[in-house]
């Protein structure tokens, strides 16, 4: 991360990511109850989307024809949706000492955009520079399972939720695969931010792995 640092400490920001059906929103609710319970302000955001101009965007990529856009147009749509999020909601609410955990960030660019449709990492890696400089989180959670099973979980909740948004589900097993392997070399390749959990376990002991990380790596107690 890479703030102006104001009168009051900075809050820490934590991203989950990972393939469809993965849990991140699951681990995300739990998370917030923990960290309410510790006392610790925080926010809890999306992407696609976590700021009004980017749950615009959000509509345009989540929803409609798998072959709606270039895959440089995708990348483009994200991070004008991400400068958007980082600018309204997450910088003021870190410059305010809040916590803010968001459901994806950048690395879902590189893993969708970069590897799933083949941009490269390098491309991205660039358009990150170019829109938001060296601001990243400062702990991410890769939470990974195999392909076939986060479909059938994405699938069921599909049927939860209604299945306007699931333009990306609808993309092919390969697709899947490749940003898969897209996030676990993200993972590979920044182990000082990344931790990757396996998603197959229950949804109390990915938890419990999440705050036991998190209370070794952020120096907080949550229980
Ligand atoms: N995208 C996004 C890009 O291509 N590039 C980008 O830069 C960005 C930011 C929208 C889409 O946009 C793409 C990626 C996405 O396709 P999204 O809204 O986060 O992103 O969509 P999904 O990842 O598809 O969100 P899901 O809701 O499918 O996945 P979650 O949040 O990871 O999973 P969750 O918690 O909703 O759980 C899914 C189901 O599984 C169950 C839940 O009860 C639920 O029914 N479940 C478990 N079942 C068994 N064991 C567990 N441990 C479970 N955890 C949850």
């Amino acid at each position: 991360m890479s703030l102006q640092r104001g009168s009051k400490p900075l809050g820490n920001f934590i991203t989950l990511e990972g393939g469809e059906g993965a849990g991140k929103t699951t681990q995300i609710k739990l998370l917030a109850d923990g960290l309410k319970t510790a006392g610790i302000d925080t926010v809890t955001t999306r992407e696609p989307g976590g700021a009004p101009a980017a749950e615009v965007i959000r509509s345009l990529l989540v929803e409609g024809d798998v072959e709606r856009w270039q895959p440089m147009t995708e990348a483009l749509l994200n991070y004008a949706a991400r400068l958007e999020h980082v600018r309204e909601t997450i910088e003021p609410a870190l410059t305010d000492g809040r916590w803010v955990i968001s459901d994806r960030f950048s690395d879902s660019t590189v893993a969708y955009q970069g590897f799933g449709h083949d941009l490269g990492r390098a491309k991205i890696e660039r358009l990150h520079e170019l829109v938001l400089g060296s601001f990243e989180p400062d702990l991410t959670f890769v939470l990974d399972l195999p392909v076939d099973e986060g479909l059938a979980r994405a699938e069921n909740r599909d049927g939860e939720k209604g299945a306007k948004e699931d333009r990306y589900e609808r993309m092919s097993q390969d697709f899947h695969q490749r940003l898969r392997d897209g996030f676990l070399d993200i993972a590979r390749r920044n182990p000082e931010r990344c931790a990757v959990i396996d998603a197959t376990q229950s949804p109390d002991d990915v938890q419990k792995e999440i705050r036991s990380l998190i209370n070794n790596r952020l120096g907080v107690s949550l229980t």
